[in-house]
């Protein structure tokens, strides 16, 4: 007998922690019964897995700091904080819905909101500068003369992708990926509203006319059309397959000479085209794809393309005529003619190229287009008339981001992952050869850039908790100033994104 408890064998087994009822007892008061999230974010594993930090058992024993998520440690036992974190990661027993009701009844529009009839700064204010603070869940808002911030305010939890601004720059549209969209108003430096479009989101895309925002959800598997005046819901469209299988929508992208919203679908092997215009076409499309014939003239009407396979991550050519899309075995990509609605072209981009991060320059008789890759040490370079590839730039790792400006004569490209994180490298636009390979804080994440308006200094991020923005000399590239930053991540320069600047994504 006591040979069979020392060995563990017979012993009665000490209870499994109830994790649902730790959960109930501690958690749901913020993060909803449910999980899907009410003052603290969802916790479902759409979201959890796709975000970078501490594990999730250090978050409940630890808290996180700058927030009102408290630490467990002293209330929780190991085990019970081990099982919630287990709990976490399992997916939702049925796939929630989101009506455009569940949508509105989130709507908050701010009472203290009083737009302003001028910018309230002295500002260029086609030059400020918006950096997204990942670190606590803000944005700054800078003046891209003097870099001085005039304003800086909290996001919701997450924040991902880039924010869009209206075509007169002067608001801008935040979007988490809990699916809430926030507008906030430069002129005024106020937040004006948000709403929660989706339960898991990926990213937003301005109309060319400035009316609507369209939001790319994962779950549930739609896309939610704001109107951009006062972000009500107008529109939620269930995205789904020929034969009904649902689809989550990986991106959406702004098509403005088409006057439509383009849709990158994660499941099925097709691409949306979602009209916004007051004439949207009607017939004439070629053969395989069809405009699904309305009842009564709908709102919002969609063009279904079928591809060869699933494409991931778009690019597009500056007249939006072509669409490059990368395949889901991340080794070419598909070039799609948005006219006919076929494909035209195969890419050859081994190593899962980053076509958001892609950018466009004239070079020789012809423009090019480079992208980076999340799993090789390259840059590609294509030749956009013939799509050949016309270089492939040996990097120091894989990266994510890549910028550049009409007036620079370099492309910025960062090496993302791996031991050279820290490094960026910058590229001659005419010799296609890295010039210089910049280590301004050896050891840590140097990535994403972004110009001023006129291109004459370049903003970096050190993507660290205690990081900072460094403002270069575009030209000379000496460093200028640090600006001390929450684990700064994207920066977008209101000018660049309006006047879709080629150097930068869109
Ligand atoms: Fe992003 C943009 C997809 C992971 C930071 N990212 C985008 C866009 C897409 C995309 C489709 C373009 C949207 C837009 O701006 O409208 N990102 C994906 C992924 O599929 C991927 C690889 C996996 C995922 O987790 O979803 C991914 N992205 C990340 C990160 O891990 C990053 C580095 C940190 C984070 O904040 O999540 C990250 N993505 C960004 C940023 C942009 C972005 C900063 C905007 C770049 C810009 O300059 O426009």
């Amino acid at each position: 007998m006591v040979l069979a408890a020392t060995m563990g064998l017979g012993a009665p087994a000490a209870a499994e922690p109830d994790a649902k009822a730790l959960f109930a007892e501690h958690c749901a008061e913020c993060h909803a019964e449910n999980r899907l999230g009410g003052v603290g974010p969802a916790l479902i594993p759409e979201t959890l897995g796709r975000m970078w930090g501490p594990k999730l058992e250090a978050v409940i024993a630890d808290g996180r700091p700058a927030t009102q998520m408290p630490a467990f440690a002293e209330t929780l036992a190991t085990d019970q904080i081990a099982a919630i974190a287990r709990y976490l990661e399992e997916p939702l027993p049925e796939t929630p819905r989101w009506s455009v009701e569940d949508a509105m009844a989130t709507r908050e529009l701010s009472a203290e909101y009083k737009p302003a009839d001028a910018p309230v700064f002295t500002a260029d204010p086609m030059n400020i500068t918006l950096v997204v603070e990942t670190g606590d869940h803000h944005v700054s808002v800078l003046d891209g003369d003097t870099f001085e911030v005039l304003n800086r305010f909290p996001t919701p939890f997450a924040v991902h992708g880039g924010p869009k601004f209206s075509p007169d720059g002067r608001y801008v549209f935040v979007m988490s990926r809990d699916g809430w969209v926030q507008k906030y108003d430069i002129w005024s430096l106020q937040i004006v509203g948000q709403v929660r479009a989706g339960l898991n989101s990926r990213n937003i895309a301005m109309s060319g006319d400035g009316k609507w925002l369209a939001v790319a959800n994962y779950l549930p598997q739609t896309l939610t059309i704001l109107s951009t005046e006062d972000l009500s819901v107008q529109k939620v469209i269930d995205v789904t397959g020929p034969d009904g299988t649902p689809s989550r929508v990986s991106a959406v992208y702004q098509a403005p000479p088409r006057e439509s919203f383009v849709l990158a679908l994660k499941d099925v092997p097709q691409v949306w085209e979602v009209f916004y215009g007051a004439n949207p076409p009607q017939m004439g499309f070629a053969h395989d794809y069809r405009m699904e014939p309305p009842v009564k003239p709908e709102p919002f009407p969609v063009r279904k393309i079928t591809v060869s396979d699933i494409m991931d991550d778009f690019f597009f050519d500056l007249d939006y005529e072509h669409l490059i899309g990368a395949s889901r075995d991340g080794e070419h990509g598909i070039v799609l003619d948005m006219v006919i609605g076929q494909e035209v072209a195969n890419l050859d981009l081994p190593g899962m190229p980053h076509l958001g991060s892609g950018i466009t320059w004239p070079w020789h008789d012809t423009t090019v287009m480079a992208t980076p890759h999340l799993k090789g040490n390259t840059i590609s370079v294509i030749d956009m008339e013939s799509w050949k590839t016309v270089k492939e730039i040996e990097t120091l790792g894989p990266g994510f981001f890549m910028r550049s400006h009409s007036t620079s004569p370099y492309v910025w490209a960062d090496v993302f992952f791996g031991p050279n994180k820290d490094k960026m490298h910058i590229i001659d636009k005419e010799s296609l050869e890295i010039v210089k390979t910049l280590d301004p804080a050896p050891g840590k994440v140097v990535a994403h850039v972004e110009f001023t308006k006129d291109g004459e200094e370049a903003l970096v991020s050190i993507w660290e908790d205690d990081g900072a923005v460094i403002v270069y000399d575009a030209k000379t590239l000496e460093e200028i100033k640090r600006l001390p930053m929450r684990k700064p991540s994207g920066k977008y320069n209101v000018w660049n994104k309006i006047s879709f600047e080629a150097g930068t994504s869109h």
